[in-house]
């Protein structure tokens, strides 16, 4: 499928969207007090009251009527840009060897075609250099300086793969711990912050295309300087590298569904699924939408994300996930993080 030809179906479907929106927003006009006791009393909806998130998902057909395709963030001069602070560090308290990285790609047209393709994308095993945490909790506070990378120990598979020594227990016990461990295999543990594991965790057996950096990075670069904003209430101009997103769509294409439409949606998540973000495929379709490889002229420290983060400047910074291990198509709403923690899914600017 071209670039065009997916231009043209992620606009229909915008417009569909669009007549639709209009509908839902001309409903209205609750008396107040009503509407505070319906909502006192409604059941929860990922940990919001119902209608306060359908409100939500409300002002995201609206915002989206408004800003799809046509709303552009604004750029500024390079002279502008700063150092972006490190914030948030779910799914990157291990340093990543960086030969162990490949992108996993789900729901591509055709996948077969590809080189990269292989049966069961959630078989790969990323390894990581073996360090201590350096700090814990969410917020800037007591991050790293840019750029300080973990002090480095032994580079293993994973402590779940570490043999552990059963040799003093009687054979019987060796063997079902060593059928145990086998059966566990030498993956780390799925879902590990605050959050817990995703909904949206691929199903064993998930074929798909295992990417080298490299797949990406030799589609056209792309360079913008635009605003990080995070929702605490902080912003920073940042100078951005590295690919549109789009264009690696139109590369890797998604696969249509049985009624012969495009998925709506796309997932993404760090290897391990420790973080994991959910888009509209218009939203990844936005031209200012990036895979980004290097921040300031310089390529992503572990803390920043390396080697592939996203920066989306129509969004707040907790969809900008940071070490992305798979981009999957989907027509089910995918699991976001925050979401899960009571943030609102779509998260617009
Ligand atoms: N993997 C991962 N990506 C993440 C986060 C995180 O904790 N883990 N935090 C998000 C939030 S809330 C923000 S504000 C930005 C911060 O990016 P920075 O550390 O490069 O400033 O990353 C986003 N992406
Ligand atoms: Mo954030």
């Amino acid at each position: 499928m071209s670039d065009l030809d997916i231009n043209a179906e992620v606009k229909r479907a915008s417009a569909r969207r669009t007549r639709r929106s209009f509908l839902v927003a001309g409903v209205g006009a609750v008396g107040a007090f009503e509407f505070y006791r319906w909502i006192a009393n409604a059941p929860q909806k990922e940990l919001l009251a119902a209608p306060l998130r359908d409100a939500l998902e409300v002002n995201a057909k609206v915002a989206r009527t408004v800003f799809d395709e046509r709303g552009m963030a604004p750029t500024y001069s390079l002279e502008h840009a700063r150092e972006l602070r490190i914030n948030g560090q779910y799914g990157l308290k291990q340093e990543l060897v960086p030969e162990s990285y490949r992108l996993q790609v789900v729901g591509v047209d055709q996948a077969k075609r590809f080189p990269q393709y292989v049966d069961d994308v959630t078989a790969w095993n990323y390894k990581y250099v073996k360090a201590a945490s350096q700090y814990e909790g969410h917020d800037t506070k007591e991050a790293p300086k840019a750029g300080k990378t973990a002090p480095a120990a032994a580079t293993t598979d994973s402590d779940a793969g570490a043999q552990t020594d059963y040799s003093s227990l009687p054979p019987a016990f060796q063997k079902a711990f060593a059928a145990m461990q086998a059966s566990q295999g030498t993956k780390e543990p799925r879902g590990q912050e605050e959050a817990g594991e995703s909904d949206s965790t691929l199903d064993a057996n998930t074929p798909g295309l295992l990417l080298k950096l490299e797949d990406v990075t030799k589609l056209p670069r792309h360079e913008m300087v635009t605003q990080f904003k995070c929702i605490e209430g902080w912003s920073e101009i940042v100078q951005w590298s590295g690919v549109r997103l789009r264009d690696f769509i139109a590369a890797y294409p998604p696969a249509k569904n049985a009624q012969g439409k495009l998925p709506k949606y796309v997932y993404m998540e760090t290897p391990n699924g420790d973080y994991y973000v959910g888009f509209h495929l218009n939203e990844c379709m936005h031209p200012q939408s990036t895979l980004v490889t290097e921040m300031s002229g310089k390529p992503l420290t572990q803390w920043h994300g390396a080697p592939l983060r996203l920066h989306m400047p129509i969004k707040y910074g907790y969809k900008q996930i940071k070490r992305i291990g798979l981009i999957a198509y989907t027509d089910d709403k995918p699991d976001d993080y925050w979401t899960k923690l009571g943030y609102d899914w779509y998260a617009g600017i």
